[in-house]
């Protein structure tokens, strides 16, 4: 079996491109050492991120734009029914429906953003349309879904028989009880992905089935703007995964982001944003929180609470790599 911890894979495009060397701005007196940009870099959540890392790099390597590169990234997850947390194969909520959360933010600022979508297999393209070709940032449920048949999307059954037998095993044994601030093992694994294109531009998405067994009507983090993703193009961006309910609380990635701001590494960033969802949650002390981030100079980092989230790294100087994020337990 793959070993999370010791994989990685080396990208062929990643030998072709460098570092690109910027010497800080700084008076004569206070030169500080050059600081290197590594750019084309994407990073992205858990070890399904290293399939999309590999379609965003394919669009990054060839000089294409950082926003391209993470529609097409997470794509690779929304698409892949063994995926039980993301798209078609997504685990469903108590009423056995299928529902997907997704959002998109551009090195301009805009956003798009879909909540409670049914039946479309690429929420992700949805929420890009929105940005695009709306005034509005956010559309959900039915309006969300007559918005993308309008738009040409597909109907798709996003239930698969997999899923749907998992549901009916966890009502017959839990189906009573009242929803639980759990994200565990089990029932995570939404794709964040953030990249810095040949450029220097920033771009995120960040997409989801969300909790599995949710309350109906439930959305999470990952259509939130600024909870379960957010880039500014000036200083760096952030996506998150784990229990919803507490990243919205700290509105977890415009934290993050703003702790760059401040001039914290990306991994420092992601260590006050967790501490800050830490403190701010006393009740819930199960549950599990993760960031990742990167910044204008293509650093990039993360932090979780509990052990076991991993994230996926595509960098010129190292391929495409997972990597086990520090935590705090
Ligand atoms: C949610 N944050 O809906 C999502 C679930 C998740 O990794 O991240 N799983 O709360």
């Amino acid at each position: 079996m793959l070993n999370r911890r010791s994989f990685i894979k080396m990208g062929g495009a990643a030998a072709a491109l460098g570092t690109v060397s910027l010497t800080a701005c700084a008076s004569s007196e206070e030169q500080t050492a050059p600081t290197s940009i590594r750019k084309p870099v994407v990073l992205s959540t858990w070890e399904h991120g290293l399939a999309a890392n590999e379609a965003a790099w394919t669009i990054l390597a060839n000089g294409g734009r950082a926003l391209d590169a993470v529609e097409a990234g997470v794509k690779v997850s929304e698409a892949d029914p063994a995926i039980t947390s993301v798209g078609i194969g997504g685990w469903p909520d108590r009423s056995g429906t299928v529902t997907l959360d997704a959002c998109i933010m551009d090195e301009r600022g805009q956003c798009g953003s879909v909540a409670c979508l049914q039946d479309i297999l690429h929420p992700i393209s949805v929420a890009r349309k929105v940005m695009e070709e709306t005034p509005h940032v956010m559309l959900v449920g039915p309006g969300a879904k007559q918005f993308a048949l309008e738009k040409g999307f597909q109907e798709v059954n996003l239930l698969t028989p997999e899923a749907e037998s998992k549901w009916k095993e966890w009502m017959d044994e839990h189906g009573k009880e009242l929803p639980k601030a759990i994200i565990n093992i089990e029932n995570h694994d939404t794709i964040g992905m953030v990249a810095l294109d040949q450029e220097g531009n920033l771009s995120g998405a960040c997409t989801t089935s969300g909790a599995a067994w949710k309350l109906p009507g439930r959305v999470g983090d990952s259509p939130i703007i600024g909870a379960g993703l957010y880039v500014d193009n000036e200083v760096g961006g952030a996506a998150a995964t784990g229990w919803g309910e507490a990243v919205i609380r700290a509105v977890g990635c415009f934290l993050v982001v703003e702790f760059m701001r401040q001039g914290n590494d990306p991994e420092t960033a992601c260590r006050l944003a967790v501490e800050r969802v830490i403190s701010k949650n006393p009740d819930w002390q199960e549950i599990q929180v993760g960031f990742i981030a990167l910044n204008k100079a293509g650093q990039v980092g993360s932090f979780c609470i509990q052990p076991g989230f991993d994230y996926a790294v595509y960098s010129p100087e190292s391929g495409n790599q997972l990597i086990p994020a520090k935590s705090r337990l």
